[in-house]
């Protein structure tokens, strides 16, 4: 039985209205997009992995007679180049002039070439993380912010899903995860283990020269997300997320990522959830979220009464889940008036 992504809940697909490539310096090019109404007010899309680019879904959480919706891929992936497929070839834009705060200072690069004085922020997962990191940087640039899925990148959040928590619930699928990794790094049994460690083997593997080596990897890491994304099984998702290329580019990415633990101090976006006073926002979690559990939303929240928690039952991560996509577009709807 293949089950198609339930997107009913978003508006009709569209087409940008202009695109192009913002030079990032570094040897980064970024490719951006805007839809929807040219004079409407503006609004970021924040993807997330990070590495996972944006796709035309992502282009259908807006009204588009309301919002200027800006889109773009993050350094190294989707549409922007070069992509981290092919890193190893390239040693004017290496991992190392990809990190958070490049990413921050891009978003700030774009939305003044944009002419943008401020923005709505709608980010999930790693998209919720960039859009916590950019607003409290940069609070006046920020009107409200949409967020789902929150991921804060602190040691437990990784040793959940990258260290064997989350085994608890998928031992089949954490299985396929450590079958790449050598022996040694491979914990026999499915105890809880370190996922700095972990992290580390996965990535020597990713960055073998030999194919046969980093290819396979590459496929395990990212199908250790695509199938704990959603509550239930999804073929599209296992799909796009085996394109080699695609995989490749999206386990350096998120495997760089991870090991730097988001190149924040541990708890740094909590903690500083004070600077986010005064913007309104909307947190949309799934109760059964496996990626990002639902105690992170919570533990926001508490540090941001501003914004208002939507726990969606019945849902696990990904946006494009019935409950999720719907309390999302009710959130931009509702700001969209504002
Ligand atoms: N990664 C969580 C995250 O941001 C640990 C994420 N997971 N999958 C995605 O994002 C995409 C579906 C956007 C690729």
């Amino acid at each position: 039985m293949r089950l198609t992504p339930p997107v009913s809940a978003m508006y009709p697909p569209i087409e940008p209205y202009e695109h192009g490539m913002l030079d990032v310096g570094d040897g980064h090019q970024v490719y951006w997009e805007c839809c929807g109404n040219p004079d409407g007010k503006p609004a970021v899309f924040l993807h997330g992995g990070p590495g996972g680019g944006c796709k035309a879904a992502h282009r259908r959480a807006f009204n588009p007679d309301r919002y200027r919706i800006v889109l773009f891929d993050q350094r190294g992936c989707g549409r922007s180049r070069p992509h981290a497929s092919a890193v190893d070839r390239d040693v004017e834009a290496d991992l190392s002039t990809n990190t958070t705060w490049h990413l921050v200072a891009d978003l700030e690069r774009l939305r003044e070439q944009l002419g943008i004085e401020h923005w709505l922020v709608f980010g999930g997962s790693w998209g919720s993380t960039l859009a916590l990191a950019y607003a409290q940087a940069h609070p006046s640039r920020v009107t409200e912010l949409v967020l789902r899925g929150i991921f804060t990148l602190r040691r437990w959040e990784l040793d959940w899903y990258y260290g064997g928590g989350a085994a608890a619930i998928v031992p089949d699928r954490w299985a396929k995860f450590l079958a790449p990794l050598p022996a040694a790094v491979a914990p026999a049994t499915m105890e809880h283990s370190d996922s700095a460690t972990i992290i580390e083997a996965y990535r020597a593997l990713l960055h073998d020269p030999d194919p046969a080596v980093h290819g396979p990897a590459a496929l395990a890491w990212s199908l250790w997300e695509a199938t704990t994304l959603t509550l239930l099984p999804r073929a599209d998702m296992v799909d796009a997320f085996g394109e080699p290329e695609f995989a490749l580019a999206f386990a350096r990415i998120e495997n760089h990522y991870m090991r730097h633990a988001g190149f924040f101090i541990e708890g740094q976006l909590i903690a500083s959830a004070g600077r986010l006073a005064g913007i309104p926002g909307v947190i949309v979690q799934g109760r059964y979220d496996l990626a990002t559990p639902a105690r992170t939303a919570w533990e926001l929240h508490q540090a941001w009464p501003d914004a208002e928690l939507i726990m969606v039952e019945g849902a696990g991560h990904a946006f494009d889940e019935s409950g999720i996509a719907q309390h999302l577009v009710t959130a931009t709807n509702r700001f969209g008036w504002v």
